[in-house]
């Protein structure tokens, strides 16, 4: 029969309202603080060039680089240990956007621009600004990237000392030509420790004929399995088939991962890690049977050379951690000109306004640590012999452990407060939001873990017969002493002036037997009574601005010395760490 049937299947009505997702513009010319301490530092005629750059790169990175790091969470790597013939291959599979992102580095001069010193002292400022905006929008190439920056560093101190590895190698790692460029591996951690490095290496090398050696052992973390090259740890096998145990055992060497036509250098790729997050980066176990390599570092010196290189790559985490806390940030202030609650934007709530001042304070703070611990490497990197720059040295020694490990921290906090901005939109995995919180947690942990760098500040300390917390002082005071008299930053001086005596008064205090177990809140306290001293002396420069003002005393009316007071903290006694153990261990069963 006939009649008005109702079509059975109608579009859904999904009603006229649709979220707004937050947008992001070019992240140099929206960053004014970065922007304001390069214009502070950097002569004119520097500004000017590094400016320009920076202006186009803010764009790239939102714009092309961004999209590739797209590509690169939705293609992951994977790999392919035997082919279909039944061949061993291991064949790590990634996506084309992550060689292009080789590409890119090479094109865009990121190693390049830290050796080449085109701006003299101030080079490394600008290659780790420049980082700071490739890195939330790198998908994590700024890995391999840090990687090589360590490697290039550390193959430029041992130049002429070992034939042939720097003129191959150091050419190809600071290459801007994307046809001969090299990233490097850091291949560090086995089973037995990551943290403990001298305990944990099992890896071996026998010395051959024509002075290289073959290399056995497992690397339990190798993150960029596709590097080219990369520097290793082994210990020497003697004439009389014995080994050295501990650090002194410990030696460096070079190997390259693969030859001219692609075959692995006795190295097979046992596995990929499945991540929390850090998915785009292919971290692998490795099995080493008889790689041929290098040994560039003297016998049993293998730790201490990996430290430059670990210098290098703890800057560019503490740096990366800085550079998601402003992505964050630049996303979640977005958004709250877009979301509206309660009949308004949320922009004009202020508590949610509020909540993100907070956050652009903790960024501000972990930015100009970045920047500074870039700034004192650059002037390092140019002293010449008589002019030295010895008491800067001895604070850069201290800072570089300081900023990874609070900044890392930092991060993770400011991340997970960022999700909450947006909402439950926070939590849901397609927005790409959460994949920051994911990314970012790793920093706390690989390049040495909070308290593996708290204890290195000790480090730091007890190996420079005591000069170190002088110079550190000296620096603190230099920066915050011309503003206690200011009227509106003299309070926040004044604070961090106490602080720095009261912390250091405690350290001269402590008994040895407990600066173990206040290692964590001692470094805490030295690094936010610099972030403080650092955002004071910015805040008083003739061309700061109120926001500065505002961000040097928000950062300074917090605790600045967490749990430190004169003399023996209760929490820091032998009684405080039997009391930890039974509460840790309170109702636990073996
Ligand atoms: O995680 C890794 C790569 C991940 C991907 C990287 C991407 C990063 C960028 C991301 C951007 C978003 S690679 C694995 C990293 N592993 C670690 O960081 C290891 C953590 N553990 C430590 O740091 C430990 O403290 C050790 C391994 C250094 C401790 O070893 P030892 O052998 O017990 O330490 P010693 O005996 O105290 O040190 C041996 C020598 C000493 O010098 P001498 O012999 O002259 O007295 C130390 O002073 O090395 C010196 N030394 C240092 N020097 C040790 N650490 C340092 C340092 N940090 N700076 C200068
Ligand atoms: P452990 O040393 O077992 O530490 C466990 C816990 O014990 C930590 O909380 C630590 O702080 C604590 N602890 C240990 N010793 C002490 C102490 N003395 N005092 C107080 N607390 C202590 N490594 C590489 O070499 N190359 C790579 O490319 C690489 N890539 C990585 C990629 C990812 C995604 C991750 C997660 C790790 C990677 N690592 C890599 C390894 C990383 O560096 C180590 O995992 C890290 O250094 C910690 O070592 P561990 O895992 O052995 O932890």
């Amino acid at each position: 029969g006939s009649g008005n049937a109702t079509p059975p299947f109608a579009h859904a009505k999904l009603g006229p309202f649709f979220q707004e997702r937050p947008r992001l513009d070019n992240q140099y010319t929206q960053d004014v603080f970065l922007k304001s301490f390069l214009k502070r530092h950097l002569p004119k005629e520097h500004f000017h060039v590094i400016n320009e750059d920076l202006t186009r790169f803010g764009q790239r990175a939102v714009g092309e680089i961004y999209e590739l790091s797209l590509r690169m969470e939705a293609e992951q790597p994977r790999l392919e240990q035997i082919d279909a013939w039944g061949r061993r291959v291991d064949k790590l599979v990634t996506s084309t956007a992550w060689h292009r992102m080789k590409e890119i580095a090479a094109e865009e001069g990121m190693i390049a621009c830290g050796y080449e010193r085109a701006f003299g002292e101030w080079s490394r400022l600008y290659q780790i600004s420049k980082f700071y905006l490739f890195e939330p929008s790198g998908g994590l190439y700024g890995c391999p990237l840090a990687m090589t920056n360590g490697a290039a560093k550390t193959l430029e101190i041992f130049r002429g000392k070992h034939s042939g590895v720097y003129e191959k190698a150091f050419s190809r790692l600071t290459s801007r030509d994307p046809r001969t460029f090299w990233t490097s591996g850091q291949w560090m951690t086995e089973k037995q420790g990551g943290s403990d490095v001298a305990g944990g290496t099992e890896t071996l090398a026998v010395e051959q004929q024509d002075g290289t050696y073959k290399l056995y052992g497992y690397k339990w973390f190798s993150s960029a399995t596709d590097a080219d090259m990369t520097l290793t740890l082994a210990r020497v096998v003697d004439k009389h088939g014995r080994v050295q145990e501990g650090t002194k055992g410990l030696s460096l060497f070079y190997l390259e991962v693969r030859d001219e036509h692609g075959t692995m250098n006795n190295i097979q790729m046992l596995k990929l890690k499945n991540k929390l997050g850090t998915k785009q980066l292919p971290t692998a176990e490795l099995l080493i049977d008889g790689a041929t390599a290098q040994k560039i570092s003297d016998d049993g010196r293998g730790v201490w050379s990996m430290s430059s290189m670990l210098t290098i790559t703890r800057m560019h985490t503490a740096m990366g951690a800085a550079s998601a806390m402003r992505r964050m940030v630049s996303l979640a202030r977005d958004y709250a000109t877009r979301r509206k609650a309660f009949g308004k934007v949320l922009h004009k709530h202020s508590l949610h306004v509020h909540t993100l001042a907070k956050m652009e304070v903790e960024t501000r703070a972990a930015t100009i640590f970045v920047l500074e611990v870039a700034r004192l490497l650059g002037r390092q990197e140019v002293a010449t012999e008589g002019n030295e720059l010895k008491a800067e040295a001895d604070v850069l020694r201290l800072v570089v452990p300081l900023a990874k490990l609070y900044v890392s921290k930092q991060s993770v906090a400011v991340a997970s407060e960022g999700l909450e901005c947006f909402g439950g939109q926070g939590y849901i995995e397609d927005t790409d939001l959460p994949r920051i919180l994911r990314d970012t947690q790793v920093n706390a942990i690989w390049e040495g873990t909070t308290n593996i760098l708290s204890l290195d500040v000790l480090r730091a300390i007890t190996k420079s017969s005591g000069s170190v917390l002088d110079h550190y002082r000296d620096d603190v005071l230099q920066r915050v002493s011309p503003a206690t008299s200011h009227s509106e930053l003299g309070v926040a001086a004044n604070a961090v002036e106490s602080a720095v005596n009261k912390v250091l008064s405690y350290a001269v205090k402590l008994p040895a037997r407990c600066t173990e177990i206040s290692a964590r809140e001692f470094a805490y306290s030295l690094a936010r009574i610099y972030m403080g001293a650092l955002l004071i002396e910015h805040a008083n420069h003739k061309d700061a601005s109120p926001t500065d003002v505002y961000t040097a005393n928000r950062w300074c009316e917090q605790d600045l010395t967490p749990l430190i007071t004169h003399g023996e903290h209760k929490n820091f006694t032998s009684k405080a760490e039997e009391l930890n153990t039974a509460l840790v261990f309170d109702g636990y069963l073996h």
